[in-house]
């Protein structure tokens, strides 16, 4: 079923704030799309679970009830940020990489922004990564053995071709979208020929699928190995339009392209599949600020209009973008990752004010 053409009375949206200061983002972006009144259908919230904190005390990090209710009764859902630790907890997985494999989340879209010169972004950024977010790396196949000289530990990267094509083609139609309409390969297949080399070969063969007949003729194609591609990132940022990369290099090219734009703490994201759609700060849980009120809710607020604008509600979406867009040109009211003094609420209030 195509996402934005189903009909809907009401919106019913499942809300898993998770871990740090997700708690305190998650629930701003539910007041921004309740000040939306009829721009969007009614909105429901589902308040659900999930996180490390959720399984030091439940002894499970992804309820089952959690996917389940996102899955049967959800039309779409917002995470916050997750803490897992970094060593092995005996029973523990992430629950986003988790998330995203159980809901085929196949693409996670990351679109990076600058809006003005003042707020420490470098001008004319506008680009998307767009990141593989089922397999690489994160098959989190991964084991330890003990070898002549010691422990071993190895971890087996899957790329395959089919997610690779999908990830190429949601690319591809992005690309057709914009106004520059190129496409950036990121892979490393110099180095890695036969993992990163299927990336590269599957995305590049897009185009040529049988029953496209010449769509994506308008989009011009380039690659770059992952190490040049962050080094031009930063010397040249406006070579980029969109990038298409496997899941680890999608994520920390991400990233470093919030650098360009002055704090991760703006960066929003979308979980998107087939059948569902999850928006989703990209920045982390952020321990070092959890409770104490100045967590950056803009990029909640973000993913929460690319969630309604992958459903079809461009003017609900629109309408959050421009009001963030103008709290940040004004500079008056912002949280200190953008070295202002405001709270997150006070944020939130900015950002209403202008709806
Ligand atoms: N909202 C993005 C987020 O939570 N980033 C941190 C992250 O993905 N960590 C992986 C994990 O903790 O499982």
């Amino acid at each position: 079923r195509s996402l934005s053409t189903v009909a809907r009375k009401s919106l019913k949206i499942g809300l898993i704030p998770a871990d740090g200061i997700g708690k305190e983002v998650i629930p701003a972006a539910k007041q921004a799309i309740i000040a939306l009144g009829s721009d969007i259908p009614k909105p429901e919230f589902v308040d659900l679970i999930a996180g490390w904190e959720c399984f030091t005390r439940t002894g499970v990090a992804l309820p089952e009830e959690t996917v389940e209710i996102l899955r049967n009764e959800c039309d779409c859902a917002l995470f916050g940020s997750v803490s897992s630790p970094s060593r092995k907890v005996t029973g523990y997985s992430s629950p986003i990489v988790a998330l995203r494999k159980k809901l085929d989340l196949y693409a996670n879209i990351r679109p990076v922004v600058s809006v003005s010169p003042d707020v420490n972004q470098r001008p004319s950024i506008d680009l998307i990564v767009v990141r593989e977010n089922t397999e690489c790396l994160y098959v989190k196949e991964e084991i330890l053995t003990i070898g002549e000289h010691g422990k071993e530990a190895r971890a087996t990267r899957l790329i395959t071709e089919r997610a690779s094509r999908r990830i190429g083609q949601m690319a591809f139609e992005l690309a057709l979208a914009r106004s520059r309409k190129h496409l950036t390969i990121i892979h490393k297949s110099n180095v890695l020929s036969v993992t990163d080399g299927l990336f590269r070969e599957t995305v590049r063969g897009v185009p040529l699928l049988a029953g496209l007949n010449g769509k994506y003729d308008g989009v011009t194609i380039a690659e770059q190995l992952v190490d040049s591609a962050v080094y031009r990132l930063f010397r040249e940022p406006e070579i980029f339009d969109v990038m298409v990369a496997p899941n680890l290099y999608g994520d920390i090219i991400s990233d470093a392209a919030a650098a360009l734009v002055g704090s991760l703490g703006l960066i929003p994201s979308i979980n998107a599949g087939d059948d569902f759609v999850m928006g989703e700060p990209v920045h982390g849980s952020a321990p070092d600020i959890e409770g104490k009120g100045i967590a950056n809710p803009l990029a909640s607020i973000r993913s929460a209009a690319l969630m309604l604008r992958h459903l079809g509600y461009s003017k609900g979406a629109d309408k959050l973008d421009i009001a963030v867009d103008r709290v940040i040109r004004e500079g008056r009211v912002l949280t200190p990752d953008l070295k202002g003094t405001s709270t997150t609420n006070e944020v939130l209030e900015a950002v209403l004010s202008k709806l």
